[in-house]
């Protein structure tokens, strides 16, 4: 196990994307301080000065003037695992892969709709928005499989 690092996460209890670097924190067994942004107005007033706005989660490494933000839970669930995890990966749908894998094979069927036939197109369209959907919410479509 690592050394506490001076971490803190920004987030409320029952937010799922925090509920996914809580499972990361755990797993990985960090000493990460939880900072409630709605039971702690100063919270969420440092958060909306550091970020401008008051989406969690947010990771916040060190103090002061020296600290860095980090948001998205995939990006801080992959942060943590690169800097704590001792060349282990995150389980699936809790690193950032669902998310690229989805946007990127939606992407690529919204620029195939251009090329097919316009019948086809319209089931392209669709599935690229299904395709996008899922990748932006795979934390949730993850908790069908846990
Ligand atoms: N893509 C973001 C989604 C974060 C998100 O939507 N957070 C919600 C709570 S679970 C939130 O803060 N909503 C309020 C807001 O954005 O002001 C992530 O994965 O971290």
């Amino acid at each position: 196990m690592s050394e506490p690092q001076n971490l803190y996460l920004y987030g409320f209890q029952s937010c799922p994307w925090c509920a996914r670097v809580r499972s990361a924190i755990a797993d990985l067994g960090l000493d990460v301080e939880e900072l409630d942004i709605h039971q702690v107005s100063e919270h969420r007033e440092a958060l909306v000065a550091a970020m401008g706005r008051k989406t969690v989660p947010v990771l916040r490494i060190g103090s002061g003037e020296g600290a860095r933000w980090l948001p998205e839970s995939a990006d801080i669930v992959d942060y943590l695992y690169k800097t704590h995890g001792q060349g282990g990966k995150p389980p699936f749908f809790a690193s950032a892969l669902p998310q690229r894998i989805g946007i990127g094979v939606g992407l690529a069927l919204f620029v195939g709709s251009f090329f097919v036939a316009d019948q086809l197109s319209v089931w392209f369209l669709v599935a690229a928005v299904g395709c996008w959907v899922l990748g932006r919410h795979a934390v949730l479509v993850g908790k069908l499989f846990r």
